[in-house]
């Protein structure tokens, strides 16, 4: 798909073409309104230039007359599966807004929206498309059914932003004329939520879950165990969940997700292209774990749960053989209800560990990774040990992270690690956005909408091979942080630039551009309720 890549400004000039053209067609309702009336009716119809999406598509050829959706519009999917599922779940979006019905069929046809799982385009791979919109069609092709279903999210973007209403609308729902074919730049394209912190409700996780999809977003990465509480049942080792999930930062009541529940997560988080990686925090961050069984202390003693927001103080004792019975019994449950390649080990600020035995540590934990044929993440500090083959290495350093350990990293990466970026002074949602947000922490400084946009995963970390980096990740931290509200307030709008960083070609970076594109979503997000924060570096219409 690099062949695709345009420049910006020619980008820019094909869009500039593309709204002229359509204001003079778009349709007037009624046959006899006043000129003003009219005008207002054409601007509000023009519709959104092609390729005015995020994260950006690789490339946008716009041209000829839009596309509009009307009561009699067929979602006409081929006889395969996954296109069927994509159509429902299209005409979900679609028909409470249109108020129309919008049947998915297989009756053949070329008319209407098209959803086709034929393409034998191979630059496409598994998670491109091509969407053309013109008179009377827009057919989405792919090859597989993540690139159908981000089809459908470009869909999405192209149409006006009170298709998202929950309520019927006035339309006309048009989307532009020409075509958009668009693949990612990396397969790594990632959001963590920590629910060990503060615990999310499987409801409040698949609310999340349906907002990074809405960006292509493929990965969700659940930090399901830390000091402060053990957020999955393990049928051998129960009182994890019971007694180490009991509660939370600040005293709450916590909680945890049965085996049941963390399917059904595992399941929608699938039906939206999501791939869950679970992590469980070893050897530091233990302590909900070390209360609920004394024998995984050296000392054999349970200390109290924990609810405060230090670091560091706890780690499973790496001596003793039943440590290693426990993580591979752990790793087992785990690995049985996760479809996905991926067991995040954790591995950070293990400051109550010796170096020596961090290294021991890791030397007998991944293999039991392995063992359960998962791949074994850990974040970086996991590079001061020895990664094992295929090991990533998620780095979370920032601009005060020293020399020594990004060269560490970097030779990792040099020697066949590959590496995540999630830089926590760029990516890390839970960083305030200036001294006046009222969540969130500071360690790593306040992060602006622009400061999380403006970088590049492919040279960021100096002296890491540009193909060393498999992709990038907004973890989002819990310690201030217990409501959907919360979690919205922070994430967006920053986490649709690292969505975009991890998929759109270098070539379209451009925080002016982007800032536009950005600021555009801020309408879709009031009509889907989702509670964001106006960023004074976005141009948010109507500000
Ligand atoms: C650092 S990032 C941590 C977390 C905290 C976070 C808060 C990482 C691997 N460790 O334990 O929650 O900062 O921003």
């Amino acid at each position: 798909m690099r062949q695709h890549h345009r420049s910006p400004r020619l980008f820019g000039s094909l869009l500039l073409v593309a709204a002229a053209g359509f204001s003079s067609v778009a349709a007037v309702p009624g046959g006899d309104s006043t000129g003003q009336e009219a005008a207002e009716a054409a601007t509000a119809a023009t519709p959104t230039p092609l390729g005015q999406v995020v994260p950006a598509p690789a490339s946008a050829v716009p041209g000829g007359s839009p596309f509009e959706i009307n009561s009699k519009t067929r979602i006409r999917v081929d006889g395969s599966r996954d296109a069927q599922k994509t159509g429902s779940y299209l005409a979900g979006v679609l028909r409470p807004s249109t108020g129309y019905p919008l049947k998915v069929t297989d009756d053949g046809g070329s008319d209407g929206i098209r959803l086709r799982l034929n393409s034998k385009d191979a630059s496409l791979g598994n998670e491109g498309y091509r969407l053309e919109s013109k008179r009377g069609s827009l057919t989405i092709t792919a090859r597989k059914s993540a690139g159908l279903f981000y089809g459908v999210q470009t869909l999405r973007q192209q149409l006006p932003a009170a298709a998202e209403q929950k309520t019927v609308q006035k339309g006309p729902w048009q989307v532009a004329g020409g075509t958009i074919k668009d693949a990612p730049r990396y397969g790594y394209r990632s959001a963590m939520l920590d629910v060990s912190r503060h615990f999310f409700s499987v409801d409040k996780v698949k609310r999340y879950i349906d907002q990074m999809s809405l960006y292509k977003v493929n990965k969700l990465h659940m930090h399901l165990s830390d000091d402060q509480g053990w957020r999955i049942a393990i049928d051998s080792w129960p009182k994890l969940a019971t007694y180490g999930g009991s509660t939370q930062v600040g005293g709450g009541k916590g909680g945890y997700y049965t085996k049941a529940q963390y399917k059904d997560i595992v399941q929608y988080a699938a039906s939206r292209q999501l791939e869950v990686i679970p992590e469980i925090d070893m050897p530091g961050h233990t302590n909900a774990a070390l209360a609920s069984y004394a024998e995984l202390n050296c000392n054999g003693v349970a200390p109290p749960l924990y609810t405060g927001t230090e670091v560091g103080f706890s780690s499973l004792c790496v001596k003793k053989d039943v440590t290693y019975d426990f993580v591979d019994d752990v790793i087992r449950e785990i690995a049985a209800m996760t479809p996905g390649k991926y067991i995040h080990i954790g591995g950070d600020e293990a400051h109550s560990t010796s170096h020596e035995d961090y290294v021991a540590f890791m030397d007998k934990v991944q293999p039991l990774v392995a063992k359960y044929g998962k791949t074994a993440i850990g974040w970086h500090q996991l590079t001061g040990a020895t990664p094992a083959k295929g090991a990533i290495a998620q780095y979370w350093g920032y601009d005060a992270t020293s020399a020594a350990e990004r060269e560490q990293v970097a030779n990792a990466a040099k020697n066949g690690t590959k590496l995540v970026l999630s830089p926590a002074d760029r990516s890390y949602l839970d960083m305030k956005y200036d001294k006046d947000t009222p969540l969130g922490l500071a360690w790593a400084g306040y992060v602006s909408t622009q400061r999380s946009y403006d970088w590049d995963p492919g040279t960021y970390l100096k002296g890491a091979p540009a193909d060393s980096i498999e992709g990038v990740e907004a973890p989002l931290w819990s310690e201030t942080l217990s409501t959907s509200a919360h979690i919205e307030y922070m994430a967006f709008p920053r986490l649709p630039g690292i969505a975009e960083l991890g998929w759109s070609p270098a070539s379209t970076h451009d925080w002016n551009t982007y800032k536009v594109r950005l600021a555009e979503q801020g309408p879709r997000w009031d009509a889907m309720g989702i509670g964001y924060y106006k960023a004074p570096d976005v141009p948010w219409p109507g500000k």
